[in-house]
């Protein structure tokens, strides 16, 4: 297993249900170290920009409809094999079939509005990583 970095967002439901602290309590717990976080409110270009792969998907426009509704958190997990373990914390697209103990088992309420967003391979996880940070963003851990 390789050190990993992954990108977590707090979707505007979770934020709007004052569960940061409880995510964020989920990461740590877990292991992942929080190398870099912001609070956002993303512009329609923004979120149109960072979910660009589903531009032809049906569900697109109430996607990015959501994502602009209200702030999201944006942080940047590292760890142990962090891009599969943190999708497993996460649980399935649609909560209904998110293992119980999952974040979108306890936090989300429907396939549109599932909490919580995580990088699904390396790849993207760069690519995502580098649309909201600059590397000089990146703290590494000294202590
Ligand atoms: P995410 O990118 O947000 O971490 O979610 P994911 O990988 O589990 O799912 P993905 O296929 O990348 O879809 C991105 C987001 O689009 C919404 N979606 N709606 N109505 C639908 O059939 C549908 N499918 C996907 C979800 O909010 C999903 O998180
Ligand atoms: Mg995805």
């Amino acid at each position: 297993m390789a050190l990993e970095r992954t990108l977590s967002i707090i979707k505007p439901d979770a934020v709007g249900k004052n569960v940061i602290g409880a995510i964020y309590n989920r990461f740590e717990t877990a292991g992942f170290r929080i190398v870099a976080a912001k609070m956002m409110h993303l512009s329609t270009e923004q979120a149109e920009g960072f979910y660009a792969e589903h531009k032809e998907r049906p569900f697109f426009r109430a996607l990015v409809d959501f994502m602009t509704s209200g702030p999201i958190m944006v942080q940047v997990l590292e760890g142990e094999d962090a891009v599969k373990r943190h999708r497993d914390i996460m649980g399935a697209t649609n909560p209904a079939d998110a293992l119980a103990g999952t974040l979108r088992a306890d936090y989300a309420v429907s396939i549109d509005e599932n909490a919580v967003h995580g990088s699904d391979a390396l790849e993207s996880a760069a690519r995502e990583i580098g649309y909201f940070f600059t590397e000089e963003e990146l703290c590494a851990r000294t202590r």
